[in-house]
């Protein structure tokens, strides 16, 4: 599943051009039993089972060996910080980072004293590590310098400006009964500029108010704002 995500779409076209290297390591391939066991049933009892410290441990170890240097050791988890635009431009300057993926009921505690940090993409469960894996890897590797054809548009990216997305509208200018907004056919290039902000404001004060505390806002958009709020 990971392999084949991999191949698709930005990411499967920067790991092609070499400005990506991602390597999936089975844990299988580090387990000495006959069965090649990664999981085990859990101290305490209960249902479910643990994925096992010791394949973990010697992964990790034939990584750094092979990379030479302690990666970044990131575990997908439920339990982890929510995985955020500013985490992914963080993880981007790491020279490594391991994406370690649980599966079953999550890994051995003691797993976490290789890891450096945990996240979560979101409060809902899922099965396995994996799917949160490649969304970290999709957000981070859009902030690698080439892997987004125009630099522009990830510097203008809704959530690197703090704010939600203003509108967007293609051709044709009219679809049945719904229009593109006229400032958008007008050709005044500030006019356009200022609705844009003004859209982006406002959608961000109407659902997500919370994304205005941490937001970069100029002296324009401030001034927006508070026209926005004495409107509400
Ligand atoms: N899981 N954000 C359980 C997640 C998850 C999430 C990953 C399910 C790890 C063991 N990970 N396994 N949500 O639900 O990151």
């Amino acid at each position: 599943m990971v392999e084949a995500a991999l191949r698709e779409g930005v990411v499967g076209r920067a790991i092609e051009r070499g400005l990506l290297d991602v390597a999936i390591h089975d844990l299988r391939n580090f387990t000495a039993d006959r069965h090649r066991s990664v999981d085990d049933v859990p101290y305490g009892g209960g249902p479910g089972m643990v994925m096992k410290p010791e394949p973990i441990f010697k992964a990790l170890d034939a990584i750094e060996a092979r990379r030479g240097g302690r990666p970044t050791v990131l575990l997908t988890t439920p339990q982890g910080a929510r995985f955020t635009q500013a985490a992914a431009e963080r993880y981007s300057s790491r020279p490594n980072v391991v994406l370690l993926c649980g599966r079953y009921e999550g890994v051995d505690e003691r797993v976490l004293s290789r890891v450096d940090e945990e996240v979560s993409i979101g409060d809902y469960v899922l099965s396995g590590g994996e799917l949160p894996a490649l969304v970290v890897i999709d957000a981070v590797a859009r902030f690698v310098p080439g892997v987004v054809g125009d630099d522009q548009s990830v510097a203008e990216d809704s959530f690197s400006r703090g704010l939600l997305d203003f509108p967007h509208y293609t051709r044709p200018a009219v679809v049945g009964a719904e229009r593109v907004p006229d400032v958008l056919l007008s050709g005044n290039h500030a006019e356009i500029r200022r609705w844009r902000k003004r859209e982006s404001l406002a959608r961000t004060l109407a659902r997500r108010p919370e994304l205005l505390e941490s937001a970069a806002l100029d002296d324009e958009e401030r001034a927006i704002l508070e026209e926005l709020k004495r409107l509400v």
